[in-house]
């Protein structure tokens, strides 16, 4: 494996080199063209750098975003994974993702907001303040974890981006390279990609909101979602969409994967309510992992995944039996 330099979006800006290299590798990068010819490299090339380790980050604990439950071994974190776009087994994404190129990374913002533009990952997360907190993560699949992500609030991501008053809804996309995704060139794939998400405005700026660059006190994993990914920990996980690569603020409701694909199964709010079952199985419960089959930790589902008093007030009025 190939010794790499950690990447730029994992060292806080205090740690980084003199200002006037800084400003050159951005003007660079404001190009996009680094980011594209990167993206465009032949897949052999990109192979022989093998798989990238996670590299370590620096960061506070955020006290009030934490749990006493326990956590989630690493091990099952990296290894039990959705990630279609690598396969739609749970082992295919730390199977299949580590060839993922993921640095350089760069974000296109667009739509209703002031800054708009291609933003180099680590100019998006600037000024770099990370927070590690720790939530739930509920797969509508009916199976959770307990994962201490590493990264910075949707809210201070979107308020740098300035988003016009017609902005009602943020809209993101992965990446779509089936050169690199071998899920993107399946014949029997569900998803027409790239996988989509969304979330209302006021979901976004809730303080729960989280944009992830790493877990466990490194950088993502690929199977999680490198280099960065949506967490909305009060939602089924299929909201928390992986390896974001566009932000668009938009007026209209976009429409979203699951949603596409089964509305009558997966609606665009998709918060967690154990009142409403899935039409094919009960959501009362779910198997907290890790959990053998022979001894299925099951444990019972909390509505807002136990996150209702952050956020229930974002759906005051609605009928969330109907708008689940
Ligand atoms: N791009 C993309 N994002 C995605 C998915 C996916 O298939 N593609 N799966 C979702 C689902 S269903 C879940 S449960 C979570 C799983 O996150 P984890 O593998 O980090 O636990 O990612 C979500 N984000
Ligand atoms: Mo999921």
């Amino acid at each position: 494996m190939l010794i790499k330099s950690p990447p730029s979006w994992a060292i806080s800006e205090s740690d980084v080199t003199p200002e006037s290299v800084y400003l050159n590798r951005r003007k660079f990068m404001a190009g996009t063209v680094a980011a594209t010819a990167a993206m465009a490299m032949p897949v052999l090339g990109r192979a022989s750098e093998g798989r990238t380790a996670s590299q370590p980050l620096n960061y506070a604990k955020a006290a009030e975003y934490s749990t006493e439950e326990e956590l989630t071994p690493y091990k099952a974190v990296t290894s039990y994974n959705n990630f279609y776009e690598f396969g739609t087994g749970k082992e295919d994404p730390a199977r299949y993702a580590g060839g993922m190129s993921v640095d350089p990374w760069s974000v296109i913002v667009e739509g209703e907001c002031e800054k708009t533009g291609t933003y180099a990952l680590e100019d998006l997360l600037s000024p770099r303040q990370y927070q590690e907190r720790i939530y739930r993560l509920r797969c509508v699949e009916a199976w959770s974890m307990v994962i201490p992500w590493v990264g910075v609030p949707l809210a201070d991501v979107i308020a740098r981006l300035k988003p016009r008053s017609k902005a009602k809804y943020v809209y993101f996309e992965t990446l779509h390279d089936p050169e690199q995704m071998r899920g993107q060139r399946s014949l029997f794939s569900v998803i027409d990609w790239p996988y989509r998400e969304g979330l209302r405005m006021d979901e976004a700026m809730n303080e729960l909101a989280f944009l992830a660059i790493g877990l466990y006190g490194k950088t993502l994993p690929n199977q999680n979602g490198a280099p960065i990914r949506l967490v909305v920990p009060w939602k089924y996980g299929f909201k928390s969409i992986k390896s974001i690569v566009r932000i668009r603020f938009v007026e209209e409701r976009p429409k979203t994967s699951w949603e596409m694909i089964a509305p009558e199964e997966y609606g665009f709010f998709a918060n967690v309510n154990p009142e409403v079952d899935h039409p094919r199985w009960s959501q009362k419960r779910e198997r907290r992992l890790p959990s053998g089959l022979l001894s299925p930790n099951w444990i019972k589902t909390v509505k807002f995944n136990g996150y209702g008093e952050q956020v229930a007030g974002l759906y005051k009025g609605m009928d969330l039996a109907r708008h689940y």
